[in-house]
């Protein structure tokens, strides 16, 4: 608790008329209160670093390497996909909405057919809620409602280093971005979005068993 009579000279000088610029500042600022809430708070935020395969929460399938370190994305260690058919996925629970954040690279960005980036799916993991997928060309695009969404005119290159977020919101828009700066601003041309229909969500994952990115990459994985 500050002294009352500071918070009256506070006041006083808050509001006097000369200090026009001051009062562009919040009040809050001089009387010690609580700054802005910052960042998500996250139900994930996996770096990856620890010696665990795969990482506490997450279940894998196939070959899916946690401990990778050839190049990783970030750090020591990055989370490798060595085949079509290896995934991993993190139990959630159902929500309206949720973004995940991740760091990617893929050796062939342009698979000769689309392939699974990340899926939210239902707890049992048959039933998709919305795919990322990337194309033969080496575009995003997202399914939702059992059909694809417009892909992105920007593509991803080779064994390079992408930041994207994918976005679902329950019978609502679903949406993708990506670049190499990790800045996002739901638009332009390595942004696209899909209708998603309501899904009981129950597992998201990085690839996907079966249809997965073929030898691709992902690190600094977040979930909010
Ligand atoms: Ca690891
Ligand atoms: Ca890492």
């Amino acid at each position: 608790m500050k002294h009352p009579s500071l918070v009256y000279l506070v006041l006083c000088l808050w509001c006097w008329a000369p200090l026009a610029e001051l009062r562009a500042i919040p009040l809050s600022v001089f009387l010690g209160g609580s700054p802005p809430a910052s960042g998500p708070t996250y139900i994930f935020n996996e770096d990856c670093e620890s010696s665990d395969n795969p990482p506490t929460g997450w279940t894998n399938t196939g070959t899916a390497n946690w401990n990778y370190t050839t190049s990783p994305l970030s750090g020591a260690q990055s989370l490798f996909m060595n085949s079509s058919s290896s995934s991993a996925y993190y139990a959630i629970d159902n929500a309206s909405n949720y973004t995940m954040e991740f760091e990617f690279k893929i050796a062939d960005a342009t698979p000769a057919a689309a392939q699974i980036v990340a899926t939210f799916r239902n707890s049992t993991g048959a039933t998709a809620a919305a795919t990322l997928r990337i194309n033969t060309s080496g575009a995003l695009y997202i399914t939702a409602n059992s059909l694809d969404g417009t892909a992105t005119s920007a593509t991803v290159a080779d064994n390079t280093k992408y930041y994207v977020r994918f976005i679902w919101n329950n019978a609502g828009t679903c949406s993708v971005e990506f670049n190499d700066s990790g800045t996002f601003n739901a638009s332009g041309t390595d942004y696209t979005t899909q209708t998603s229909a309501s899904v009981t969500l129950g597992r998201v994952y990085c690839s996907y068993s079966s249809s997965g990115a073929n030898n691709s990459h992902y690190d600094n994985i977040k979930l909010y």
